[in-house]
Parts: structure tokens; C-alpha cells; sequence
């Protein structure tokens, strides 16, 4: 076994640090002596001893060893397997299916190409029916399934259709979000798509990792809003960015609200800090926040490393100074005052729409609980060239929109199969409908989500008449990745009780409002057990009480049942989202598995 596969012991002294490798090498002194203080967290010893930015080059090492069956995924270090991989975007799933990885990306601004849509179906390809992919919370994707002996090959392959999985999990910047329809909206004030990845090629060095910016206190989400919807949430992110128009100069600039995110112990809307940058300021303010956080961030107790723990300590003022000192001496401007007469319908992308363009329209689809089977991806990009014009955008809400459809390409692309499947035309709780990984996959998880939020939502479309959409977000634990708190109906994994024994059951928040008057969701009720018999009557009677819903006209079928003859639209992929033993999934090497064994198979 070579070195690389020895533990790397903890640094007892800071004497024993090798700065070539630790993930001290960009901090100022003042920052390494938080990593190194007996009081700092188990992930900064875990940075200190060795930076997870070497698994960039490692990586392609452990692969080769395994692949020449010199050592196996076992064997490797657990703090490498286990943490520092996720520096290259590779999330072990250890509790949930031992020896596969999820590779998270960055797709700035949820915007792929038909060529990279096929370029991940084929990274997941190999994997049979334990490949396939999800679009998350944050516009991205994430893909399921990667072995440890392709690990480095899954990396190269999303770098060479213009991705990468670098700095998106552990302490780095997540993926940077904007508009979904920029571009098209008739009512942006500005494009956010080259102002994502102008910061995410600041961040990641244009895909090929930056150094510099990988050993943050904790992680750091940014997003660019620039219509009245706040698609993108600037309420929740550690640093939003709000486009609005200079009175005076009659330009955009940008107003930034600060802190926002969710966590175990605490749940937090950001705040103006009375700043705005201009467009050429954006992308250096960003990198000014981040160089701040990173230098002047706690690094003790872990659930107080958030950027706003910081901005709070230093207050808002010396906050803004520090970054105006980081960006070369700026003095940053005072925020632009905003005020509408009017109030503003945030608006729902599913469906057809008119773009801003004459004669073209774009068509968001419902991705059932946002997970895509491996063979989606191709069919994807077939859709997407033969009716639009090769391209899709990804929401936070976990769907896809088909973009620069000509107005008499509708009609075919409403044909296609895969939008029988991907309904532009849902109903309006699954429209509204977002969940997180679950339990199928996440070792954090307290209950099984997507599956299940599946099932609920056709319960209760079958037996309600809904007046309009009601946004129901499933998390599955208080982790809060589904942002229950944004929701109307937020489901949160949490302990429960049936007959005295602890059962999976959810904490139900109510009233989250997103876009203008952002608030959050407040709990309503705990301790509901989580299985359909029990949850299904409590949502419904909230749906009738709170969100004015009526009990269909009789369909003939029992309460939360499909009606008889009622095909359940998306029947073909109920059963694949409830994780069953890995053992054998019936897949050849590099060949789509036989679904009947697949992981996601319904087994409860
Ligand atoms: Fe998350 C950890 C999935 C958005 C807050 N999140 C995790 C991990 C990595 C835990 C793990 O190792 O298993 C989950 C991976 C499960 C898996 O296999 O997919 C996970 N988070 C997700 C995704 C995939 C949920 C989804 O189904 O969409 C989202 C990926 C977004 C992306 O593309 O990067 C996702 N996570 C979020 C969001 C929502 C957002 O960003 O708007 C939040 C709340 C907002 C925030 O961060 O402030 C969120 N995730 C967390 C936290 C709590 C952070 C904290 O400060 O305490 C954790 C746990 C942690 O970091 O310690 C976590
Ligand atoms: Fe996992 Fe919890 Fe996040 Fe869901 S909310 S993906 S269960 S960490």
C-alpha cells in the first residue's frame, strides 16, 4: 500500500504542518491560528492535515490502483473517501449504497447544452440501473451510481463537455444561481447567465479549481435575481444580488442582501447591508466576500461558521469596509432605494410561455420530484434540437424549461413522449412540488422523500379540486436542502411516534412566501407520522381549510386513490424512487440495468 493510502494522522502541533499540502497554504496567520486552535471543528483538522483540493490530482491515482486491482475503495482513507473527495464533487454514499458516489456539478445558472445533456447520460450509462440523475434545489445536477475505479474518468468527462464537479461540496461555494428564463423574459432587467459564470469562473478558475478559494469556514451560496420573482432566492443565499435601475443614472446595478441559509439550529433571511455594486464590480465584490469569509471567518463551532455568524460579529459596517479594502480601496455605494405601487404576481414557469423574442416561446416541463433516468438525459437533448434550440434551463424547483421554441414547434414538442412524462401541463400540487434526496440516497435523512411526495401528490390531485398552485417542499431532514421554510406547505423529516414506537414522521411548516415579502414558513404541527394512512388526511383537510380546495365530484374512487380508469400519469416511474438492497440490480457492466432491480424500486 503506498503512501497515499496511509491514514493521514492528525497534525498534533502546527510545527507538523507541510504547507505544500495542508489546506492552510492560502490562509493569513490569523486564519491558521483559528484552524489550528484546540477549540476548532473536526472538519478544519481534517483541512489542516491535508487540503481537499489534492484529490484533484489523487484521485486519478486511486482510480489506476483499483483498476489494476492493486487496492480497493476500502482501504483508502476514510477522511479521503469520506470528505476530501467532495472537494472534486464526489459525495461517498456510505450509509445509503456503500462504494458508489453522487458527482455533484455546477451548471451556473441552470443553463445545459443538448451536448452536455448527452455527456452526463453518458457518465451515468455505465451504471445501469444504479445511474441515473437528479436536477437539485440549486438549478444543478447531480448524478448517481460513480464507482471509485471511474471516479477520475466521470471527472474528465464533465470537463470536456464544458462542466466540472470541482469546489461544490464541503467548504466552497455552491452552485451560482439566476434567472431560469434569462435571456427570454420579457420582464428581466438584465441577462444573469454571463454574470453566474463570470463568478462561478472567478470561484472555480474556469473549471480547473482554484486554490485559493477552497478552504472557506463553511459552504457559501450566491445568487443573481433580476425580476420581481426572485427565482433564484435571494432571501435564503449567504449573498444575494438584486438587479435594480439607478434612478439618476438610469442603469442596473446591483443591491446586495446578505446571510440568509437554513441549518439544524438555525433558519435565517438575509438582510440589505445598504450596498449596491455595479455590473464590472459584481464579480470582484464576490470574491472580496469570499476572501473575507475565508480570512475572517470562525472556524470553532461549526453550526456558527455561516457567513452571516461573521457579519454579525463584525457588523454590517466593518463588514462593507473590509470588502471595499479587499477589493483594492473601493468605497462601495449605498444600496438604490426600491419601491413598487403595484404588487407583483410571482409568476409559474410550467407551461407555455412567450418570450421576449416575437414568434418564440419557451415550455417548462414538471420533472416528477426532479429525478432523471438515465435514459432522459438523450431524450432530453433530442427534444431539446428538435423543437428549440438545443438547450434547456434547470429551476430551483427541480424542472426543466425548453427554450427559443418557435410558436409552430409547439404543438410537436407538446407530442413528445418524454413530455407525457415531463408534463408542462401538471396539476397544480405537482407543479408546485420539490423534494429533496431522501433517504433513498442521503445518509442524513430521517424519512424517504421523493417517492413518497410522488404518491401524495396523486392522492390528493385525484380526490381535490385545487384553485390554485399550492408549493408543497419535502425535506428530509432539518438540514432543509427541499427549503421547507420557502414553501407553503413545507414537510420536514423528524421524529415521530406510533403506539408508543419512534416511526419516520415530519414536522409540517405553513405560510412560507418567496419573491417580494419574502417570509418564512412557520411550523404548524410535529410529530405527524409520515406514512400515507396518517399523512395523507392531514394534508388534505390543510389543503380544504387553508388553501381553499374541494373534494372532487365523486370519481368512484376512495379518498387519496386513482378513480377507476384513471391512468396515473406517471405511472411508469412510480415504483423507482425507494432505495432497495444494492445487491444485484440485474445491469450489465455499461449497459442500462433492468429496472426490476433498480434501487429506487418501491418497497414500502
Ligand atoms: Fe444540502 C448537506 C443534498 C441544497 C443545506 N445536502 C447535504 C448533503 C451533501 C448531505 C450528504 O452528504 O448526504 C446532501 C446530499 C444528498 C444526496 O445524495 O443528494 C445534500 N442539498 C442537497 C440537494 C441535492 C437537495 C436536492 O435534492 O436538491 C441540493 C443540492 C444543491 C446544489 O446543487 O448544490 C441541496 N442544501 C441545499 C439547500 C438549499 C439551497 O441551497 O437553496 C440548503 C439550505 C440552504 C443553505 O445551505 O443555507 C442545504 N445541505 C444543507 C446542509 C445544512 C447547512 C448548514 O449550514 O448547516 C447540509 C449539512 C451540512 O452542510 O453540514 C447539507
Ligand atoms: Fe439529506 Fe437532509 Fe439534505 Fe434531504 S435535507 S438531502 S435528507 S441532508
Amino acid at each position: 500500500m503506498g503512501r497515499r493510502l496511509a491514514c493521514q494522522a492528525a497534525v498534533e502541533s502546527p510545527s507538523e504542518v507541510d504547507l505544500e499540502t495542508s489546506g492552510l497554504r492560502h490562509l493569513p496567520q490569523a486564519a491558521r491560528d483559528r484552524a489550528l486552535a484546540k477549540n476548532a471543528n473536526k472538519f478544519e483538522k481534517v483541512k489542516v492535515a491535508k487540503c481537499g483540493s489534492r484529490m484533484w490530482t489523487e484521485i486519478p491515482e486511486l482510480a489506476e490502483l483499483i483498476r489494476r486491482g492493486e487496492t480497493k475503495w476500502e482501504d483508502l482513507e476514510l477522511d479521503d473517501i469520506d470528505i476530501r473527495m467532495k472537494w472534486a464533487g464526489l459525495f461517498h454514499r456510505r450509509k445509503r449504497h456503500p462504494g458508489t458516489f453522487m458527482m455533484r456539478l455546477k451548471v451556473p445558472n441552470g443553463e445545459l447544452t443538448s451536448a452536455q445533456l448527452r455527456g452526463l447520460g453518458e457518465v451515468v450509462l455505465p451504471y445501469g440501473a444504479d445511474g441515473c440523475g437528479d436536477i437539485t434545489t440549486r438549478a444543478n445536477i447531480q448524478l448517481r451510481g460513480i464507482t471509485m475505479a471511474e471516479a477520475d474518468r466521470a471527472i474528465d468527462a464533465v470537463q470536456a463537455i464544458g462542466l466540472t464537479s470541482y469546489q461544490t461540496g464541503m467548504d466552497n461555494v455552491r452552485n451560482i444561481t439566476g434567472n431560469p428564463i434569462a435571456g427570454l423574459d420579457p420582464h428581466e432587467l438584465v441577462d444573469t447567465r454571463p454574470i453566474c459564470q463570470e463568478i462561478q469562473d472567478m470561484i472555480v478558475n474556469g473549471g480547473k479549481g482554484n486554490p485559493e478559494l477552497v478552504n472557506l469556514p463553511r459552504k457559501l451560496n450566491i445568487c443573481v435575481s433580476s425580476t420581481r420573482d426572485d427565482f433564484p432566492h435571494t432571501h435564503i443565499n449567504d449573498v444575494g444580488l438584486e438587479a435594480v435601475v439607478e434612478p439618476g443614472s438610469g442603469e442596473v446595478v446591483y443591491n446586495v442582501v446578505i446571510g440568509g441559509y437554513f441549518s439544524v439550529k438555525r433558519n435565517a433571511v438575509s438582510f440589505p447591508i445598504d450596498t449596491s455594486v455595479t455590473r464590472e464590480q459584481v464579480t470582484p465584490f464576490c470574491e472580496a466576500v469570499l476572501k473575507v469569509f475565508r480570512d475572517h471567518g470562525e472556524r470553532a463551532n461549526r453550526q456558527k461558521t455561516r457567513l452571516i455568524w461573521m457579519v454579525e460579529a463584525l457588523g454590517i459596517e466593518k463588514f462593507r469596509d473590509l470588502v471595499g479594502e479587499y477589493m483594492g480601496g473601493v468605497q462601495l455605494a449605498r444600496s438604490v432605494p426600491v419601491s413598487h405601487a403595484e404588487r407583483w404576481e410571482r409568476r409559474d414557469l410550467i407551461g407555455v410561455h412567450p418570450q421576449k423574442q416575437a414568434g418564440l416561446c419557451f415550455v417548462g416541463a414538471c420533472v416528477p420530484a426532479g429525478r432523471i433516468p438515465t435514459a432522459d438525459f438523450f431524450e432530453m437533448a433530442d427534444v431539446a434540437e428538435r423543437w428549440g434550440d438545443g438547450t434547456v434551463r434547470l429551476t430551483c424547483e427541480e424542472n426543466v424549461i425548453f427554450v427559443n421554441v418557435p410558436e409552430g414547434n409547439v404543438e410537436g414538442l407538446l407530442a413528445e413522449p418524454l413530455l407525457q412524462r415531463y408534463r408542462p401541463d401538471a396539476g397544480l400540487l405537482e407543479r408546485g412540488l420539490v423534494s429533496c434526496t431522501g433517504s433513498q440516497f442521503c445518509g442524513l435523512a430521517l424519512i424517504e422523500t421523493k417517492n413518497r411526495a410522488m404518491r401524495l401528490v396523486e392522492a390528493l390531485e385525484a380526490e381535490l379540486d385545487i384553485p390554485k398552485t399550492v408549493r408543497i417542499h419535502w425535506t428530509g431532514c432539518p438540514n432543509s436542502c427541499g427549503q421547507a421554510q420557502v414553501a407553503d406547505i413545507g414537510l420536514m423529516g423528524a421524529p415521530a411516534k406510533l403506539d408508543g414506537k419512534a416511526v419516520e414522521g415530519v414536522k409540517i411548516f405553513l405560510g412560507g412566501k418567496i419573491g417580494e415579502g419574502a417570509e418564512l414558513a412557520q411550523e404548524f404541527e410535529a410529530g405527524i407520522p409520515a406514512q400515507e394512512e396518517y399523512l395523507l388526511p392531514k394534508l388534505r383537510e390543510i389543503l380544504i381549510e387553508k388553501f381553499g380546495a374541494t373534494p372532487k365530484a365523486s370519481n368512484g374512487a376512495g379518498p387519496g386513490q386513482l378513480g377507476e380508469g384513471e391512468a396515473s400519469w406517471w405511472g411508469n416511474l412510480a415504483g423507482k424512487f425507494v432505495a432497495t438492497p444494492k445487491a444485484s440490480n440485474g445491469a450489465e457492466p455499461g449497459k442500462p440495468g433492468d429496472r426490476e432491480g433498480a434501487w429506487w424500486r418501491t418497497s414500502d
